[in-house]
């Protein structure tokens, strides 16, 4: 009876996620005119899957675990409540970035198209109030709801063994759990929609069934054992190469050299990012196959 009701809740939160992507009129630019994104893809995951041992393993022992996660938001409001593994879900969706702006970005060869980066900022912005409604949803059905990327406890890490970048929540991490894609050789998750795309997710304290994830592997979808090395080729900035992805060139040509403060200044936006990789790739809005 409570695994029906549960099955009708997650369906209900799907629902929700996917009718305030399509109809909002926050998802939506209105310097280039278009949606930021399409119709999102959305995955669950139990708090008490072993996923989230190994999840702290490869982020780190301070990356918060679901339960924990919900435990800060709780302590933050000075409630007190026994969160049990087992009664807390994860909520995880993807926000596939609309095709013409990826097509914008495809044909740049050094540095990301202006659309790219209003979605980067803006589009975030709208991801950003996503994670809100989702949480004002479930809060008014009285359950005990958190967006971890929200928390005051969200950092992001200086750690040399994760070669130089981690966080206290990876959206990536947490998605990978939640069924939606796999890791890849430029470090991006490939879900059926490819890897041109941004996450969010939300914890609840309530069962939600699991989505069944069709992978073992933690890099099942990248082709690069296989031969590819399309994203090697795009990125401009010489970060990606057949031993990875060097965080630290990648951070310099989406944030911090002289180009991408003058495309800050020049949009007047906070973020621009980059995402030349992610585009005109074989993975770029699909699990790539091998021809
Ligand atoms: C810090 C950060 C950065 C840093 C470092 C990124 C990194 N790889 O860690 C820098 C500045 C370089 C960066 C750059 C960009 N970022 Co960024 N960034 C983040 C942030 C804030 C935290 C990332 C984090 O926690 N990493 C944790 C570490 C441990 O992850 P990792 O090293 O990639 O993990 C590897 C290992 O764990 C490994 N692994 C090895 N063995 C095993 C075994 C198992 C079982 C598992 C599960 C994993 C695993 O797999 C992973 C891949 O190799 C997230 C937002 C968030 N809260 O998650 C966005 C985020 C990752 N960024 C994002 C994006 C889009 C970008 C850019 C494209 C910029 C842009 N917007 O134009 C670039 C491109 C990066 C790239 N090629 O992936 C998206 C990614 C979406 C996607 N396509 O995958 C995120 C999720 C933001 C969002 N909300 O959507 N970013
Ligand atoms: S372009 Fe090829 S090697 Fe790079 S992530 Fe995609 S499938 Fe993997
Ligand atoms: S986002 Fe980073 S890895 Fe991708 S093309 Fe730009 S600099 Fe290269």
């Amino acid at each position: 009876m409570t695994e029906d009701r549960n099955e009708v809740l997650a369906q209900e939160i799907k629902n929700l996620i996917t009718s305030y992507v399509e109809t909002n009129h926050q998802n939506y630019c209105k310097h280039f005119k278009g949606r930021f994104f399409d119709s999102p893809l959305v995955g669950f995951a139990q708090g008490d899957d072993h996923i989230f041992v190994t999840i702290q393993e490869q982020v780190g022992m301070e990356s918060m675990t679901p339960q924990q996660a919900l435990l800060n938001a709780v302590q933050a409001r000075d409630a007190s409540f026994g969160i049990k593994p087992e009664k807390v879900s994860v909520i995880s969706w993807v926000l596939p970035i609309n095709s013409a702006v990826r097509e914008k970005n495809r044909l740049q060869k050094v540095s990301p198209a202006d659309e790219w980066c209003y979605t980067r900022n803006d589009g975030e912005q709208f991801n950003m109030e996503l994670r809100r409604q989702v949480v004002n949803w479930l809060e008014a059905s009285e359950y005990l709801t958190a967006a971890p990327f929200l928390l005051s406890e969200f950092r992001i890490i200086r750690d040399p063994a994760r070669r130089n970048f981690t966080s206290t929540w990876s959206e990536r991490h947490i998605a990978y759990a939640c069924a939606l894609g796999t890791f890849s050789l430029n470090d991006a998750l490939i879900t059926p929609r490819g890897f041109a795309h941004r996450l969010g997710s939300v914890v609840v304290n309530v069962k939600l069934p699991a989505t069944p994830r069709p992978y073992s592997g933690h890099m099942d979808y990248c082709l690069f054992s296989k031969g590819c090395v399309a994203c090697i080729k795009r990125c401009p900035a010489g970060a990606i190469s057949k031993e990875g992805h060097n965080k630290d060139v990648c951070q310099q040509m989406v944030s911090l050299d002289k180009e991408a403060v003058e495309r800050r200044e020049r949009l007047g936006l906070e973020k621009t990012g980059c995402g030349l990789c992610q585009v005109g790739v074989p993975c770029e809005d699909r699990i790539p196959v091998k021809h």
